[in-house]
């Protein structure tokens, strides 16, 4: 049987294909490869099925346009991705489904994908943004700084708000909820949401704007109920748990004109299928598709700086993905957090730039003088690094910060 899935060198039109490009192993010549994801995930199986019509391939079927080394560049027509319903999770189970268990494939990572406008356009993005942001944050320029509420489980609402109100005093723009505390009993949403709230307000009475995201993730039927409460009680952000929720609860709650504060996606699980570098999902990908479904802030990493794992070239394509001209739809302000502390910030800030949010949970927290002290500290080390001046320097007219750096060091 001819392989119909190969076009090799065929110019796909960047509006009439979702086009996509993997990393392969396989002990299968790299083309028959390709040809493999193809058929699977458009108009084929693993034999030629008698009802598929010339017609139906020609229609429907995907295309494997390159085909060079370990890469294969796989473009599936729009149609494939038409009608009212199916949303990101249909276009997940076309471009990221079974393809990651076929037998004949070893391993296959999704590197990256051009999603064309007439897809996008059915999708809200980020209603906030970058720029948004900023201007309710009266932070023009510097970096968006913020604090993840610590421990991660286990503070009452009234001392969860007092730790919030402190980071504040030391100048952060931002805080958040940590991405495993939800409504538990030592910390209900209402509860915590209408602490946090009275201390926000209060800052803004002593003329510091300041935002909280509150963490609502939770089973996909309860999650407009739980923003509802949240909003209710005064939410000026909440935070969802991409993978774990899914793409469509970002969704839905930036399309809901109820909605309306600007939404922190956080990424907890993604190593699970980022970090394997031939098998599994990349984040850039991952960036494009919540910046899509409406997220104004998501996590990309700290390019090597802090606790977490980091693939530093993918980093700055995940910031690509989220800032770089997509169909007019707003830039998603990367957040770089996981380890982070003032003796980071000028590593951090020359791979970042400034259009970051940073954030330091432990390093604001640990600090020896407390979170007040904590967060004066990462303020000072941003100021510094966003003047050029080194730490060891500036640390010597700033205490905070000089116990900060006798603390964790430089590194
Ligand atoms: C931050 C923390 C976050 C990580 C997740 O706390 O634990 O959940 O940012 O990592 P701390 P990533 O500042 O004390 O380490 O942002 O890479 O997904």
């Amino acid at each position: 049987m001819k392989n119909e899935y190969l076009a090799l060198g065929e110019e796909l039109d960047p509006e009439g294909y979702l086009i996509c490009d993997y990393r392969v192993k396989s002990d299968l010549p790299i083309e028959t490869a390709g040809s493999r994801i193809a058929e699977e995930e458009s108009t084929g199986t693993w034999t030629r099925p008698t009802t598929l019509t010339e017609d139906i391939y020609e229609r429907y079927g995907a295309k494997v346009v390159m085909a060079q080394g370990n890469m294969v560049r796989v473009g599936y027509p729009v149609i494939d991705f038409s009608g009212e319903f199916g949303g990101v999770p249909q276009i997940l189970s076309i471009i990221a489904g079974n393809l990651f268990g076929l037998e004949s494939l070893r391993g296959v990572r999704l590197q990256d994908i051009w999603i064309p406008k007439v897809i996008t356009e059915r999708y809200p993005g980020p209603r906030y943004g970058i720029s948004g942001l900023r201007k309710i944050l009266d932070r023009p320029e510097k970096p968006l700084i913020g604090t993840i509420v610590k421990p991660k489980i286990g503070l009452p609402p009234k001392e969860f708000a007092d730790y919030v109100y402190e980071a504040g005093k030391g100048g952060l723009t931002n805080s958040k909820d940590d991405e495993t505390l939800v409504d538990q009993d030592f910390c209900p949403l209402e509860a915590r949401v209408s602490a946090v709230s009275e201390k926000l307000d209060l800052l803004e009475e002593e003329g510091h704007p300041m935002i909280h995201a509150h963490n609502i993730s939770t089973s996909a039927h309860e999650i407009l109920d739980a923003a509802d409460i949240a909003l209710e009680n005064g939410a000026r952000q909440l935070m969802v748990d991409v993978f774990t929720e899914g793409f469509s609860g970002v969704q839905v709650l930036a399309e809901d004109p109820s909605v309306g504060v600007p939404l922190h996606v956080h990424r907890a699980m993604h190593g699970a299928f980022t970090r394997d570098p031939e098998h599994g999902i990349s984040m850039p990908v991952a960036c494009k598709l919540v910046r899509m479904v409406g997220g104004d802030s998501f996590h990309i990493g700290t390019y090597g700086t802090g606790k977490m794992h980091a693939n530093i070239s993918e980093e700055l394509h995940s910031e690509k993905a989220l800032t770089e001209e997509m169909h007019g739809i707003h830039p998603t302000i990367p957040v770089s957090s996981g380890g982070l502390h003032p003796g980071h910030m000028p590593e951090l800030m020359a791979k970042s730039g400034n259009d970051v949010q940073i954030q330091a949970g432990g390093g604001v927290s640990g600090h020896p003088d407390g979170v007040r002290a904590g967060a004066t500290a990462l303020m000072q080390a941003v100021d510094a690094a966003f003047d050029g001046i080194p730490l060891r320097e500036y640390a010597k007219s700033h205490d905070e910060l000089r116990k900060a750096l006798e603390t964790w060091g430089y590194r």
